[in-house]
């Protein structure tokens, strides 16, 4: 019996040896290097917006083998095949991704996150490009043509802005910017654009060089999709705030050089449950012209921070945040007329935040339907209700008018006061100008087969009973999706990027802004992927 014990005791501690030694590895899908720098490039490109940098989910849900194993390859392969209700697109059904791919990122997904790095203050710096030194800058317009009508046009995936002439519709001409260049941001004096590419490049682009020119370029972050300029009296042009959804940070930057000056971290406690957000990501960012300050958003941690640059010169340099603790999951958003209240998307929560930026608080929230998504949103006077704000909705068929004007609408203030019903969910941009009767949507992700090549109109004065939706000519045979609207300068006509994949004809489409008529396309083998467009005026201005 003793000799019995003594086995049974050494053999459960070979047992408890072993298991410490040699723990059961779970097994996961083996990927050579290649597939792995492959598979990263998809996700970091198609995924990581929704499900986050670490995966770990953030509008989207995780995707980790934590939540994924039990699921097997098959099922993720469906759903990559043809998505799921509620945002998640088909990106086999969509032509975004072949059979080998999918495979590919089936594999990826139940296989362990792969670390993300972090950058360091002299790596950024080392980013930094000055290509035109300011001295040698004009300090006049060289051009003759109508720069302020130039549309800066996203190439989303041929990493290139194009500069088109509004008024002659002619590619004056193509600049290389970040990989899948995401948005243009204008000064408030519309000389300079800032681009910044999801690989977080920034390039500053001179418009009054005979032709456009990139004069300056840094990467601060490793993912981003927002940069603003100072746009405050007095320090117009100072200093320029990119975002970034990786790391978690913004960093601020001269305004004419692009020389990094500060990097803020936005790992900050999550509203509400003051848990530690981790991959707190910067959404969007806006600049008053109000107060020397930058409204950003920080998606995962629901805070809005008021960022006050006005010491930034001062000994010391500090940095005044004042945070906002608003709603979850912030995303885009734009300034009702006046540039007092900034309307923000906390788009998985169904809600729309307003913050006043003139005394720094919440003015309110608004419940509207699932998943707004209002780019810069829509203002316009309405007949009944006054001033008035708007965004569309990726979850649902319409669209929300919201009120604002406080001060001379108070009971319309801040409620939904007019719910438009569109055939096709999906939405991602609306917009208007004072010279257009019409306000216009597009469904670019619309889960209706029609929706993506699709446009719809109202005319503002009768907008319960003037819809008009049309199928874009040639948009379905090139499978391209309709995407972002924005009007010239004069708002005589209005321009929809036909979205297509690299290797297909995209296009852009101008339309008659009183008649809704195609009057003109914009075609080319340099016009690959156009996505945003944003005409130099509009977005110096903040015409929407
Ligand atoms: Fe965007 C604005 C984030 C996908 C085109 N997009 C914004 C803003 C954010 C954002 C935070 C607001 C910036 C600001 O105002 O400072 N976008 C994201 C994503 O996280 C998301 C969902 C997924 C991703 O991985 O990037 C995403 N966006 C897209 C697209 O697929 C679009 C249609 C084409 C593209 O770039 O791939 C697209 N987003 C745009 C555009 C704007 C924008 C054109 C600016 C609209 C405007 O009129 O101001």
């Amino acid at each position: 019996m003793k000799r019995l014990i003594v086995i049974f005791i050494a053999l459960f501690a070979f047992m408890i040896a072993y298991a410490d030694d040699h723990p059961s590895k779970p097994e996961y899908p083996h990927l050579s290097v290649e597939e792995m720098d492959e598979a990263f490039d998809i996700y970091f490109n198609l995924c990581s917006g929704c499900h986050g940098p670490t995966r770990l989910g953030a509008t989207g849900p995780e995707i980790t083998p934590n939540t994924l194993s039990a699921k097997g390859e098959a099922f993720i392969k469906a759903v990559l095949y043809g998505g799921l209700p509620g945002g998640m697109p088909g990106w086999g059904l969509q032509g975004f991704l072949d059979d080998d791919q999918m495979e590919l990122m089936a594999a990826y997904l139940l296989n362990p996150v792969p670390e993300a790095p972090i950058l360091s203050f002299e790596e950024i710096y080392d980013t930094w490009n000055l290509i035109r030194p300011v001295a040698d800058r004009p300090t006049e317009p060289l051009t003759d043509r109508n720069w302020e009508n130039y549309f800066g046009v996203i190439l989303r995936d041929a990493g290139k802005v194009a500069i088109i002439d509004g008024d002659t519709k002619e590619l004056v001409t193509l600049l290389d910017t970040g990989y899948a260049i995401h948005i243009l941001r204008s000064s408030s004096d519309g000389r300079y654009y800032q681009a910044v590419g999801r690989d977080g490049k920034a390039s500053l682009i001179d418009l009054w060089t005979k032709e456009p020119e990139v004069v300056a370029e840094a990467r601060p972050c490793l993912d981003a999709r927002s940069i603003e300029s100072s746009k405050m009296d007095g320090f117009v042009n100072d200093y320029i705030i990119e975002g970034c959804y990786w790391p978690p940070s913004f960093v601020i930057m001269d305004g004419l050089t692009l020389e990094p000056k500060k990097i803020v971290s936005t790992v900050t406690y999550e509203k509400g449950t003051g848990k530690r957000s981790d991959a707190a990501r910067v959404a969007a960012i806006v600049a008053s012209e109000h107060n020397p300050e930058w409204i950003v958003n920080i998606k995962e941690a629901g805070q809005t921070w008021i960022v006050d640059y006005s010491k930034m010169d001062s000994e010391g340099q500090p940095l005044t945040i004042t945070i906002l603790d608003t709603e979850l999951f912030l995303h885009d958003g734009g300034w009702v007329t006046g540039g007092r209240y900034f309307i923000v998307a906390a788009n998985n929560e169904n809600k729309m935040v307003v913050i006043d930026g003139w005394d720094n608080t919440i003015a309110a929230i608004v419940d509207v339907s699932a998943l707004p998504h209002p780019g810069r949103g829509a203002n316009w006077v309405d007949p009944e209700f006054g001033p008035v704000w708007a965004t569309g909705h990726l979850g649902a068929a319409k669209l929300s008018i919201i009120g604002a004007d406080p001060e001379g609408h108070p009971e319309h203030a801040w409620k939904v006061v007019r719910e438009l019903d569109t055939p096709y969910d999906g939405n991602l941009f609306i917009k208007v100008h004072e010279n257009s009767p019409w306000l216009i949507a597009d469904s670019a992700l619309s889960i209706n087969p029609e929706g993506p090549t699709s446009l719809c109109a109202w005319r503002i004065d009768d907008l319960e009973n003037s819809r008009q939706c049309w199928q874009v000519p040639g948009a379905a045979e090139e499978k391209a999706r309709m995407v972002h609207i924005e009007f010239n300068e004069e708002g005589t006509e209005f321009w929809v990027s036909g979205w297509a994949a690299m290797d297909k004809n995209s296009f852009i489409a101008i339309y008659d802004s009183q008649t809704l008529e195609e009057i003109e396309r914009i075609e080319g083998d340099w016009l690959v992927t156009p996505t945003g467009k944003f005409n130099v005026y509009n977005t110096a201005n903040d015409v929407y």
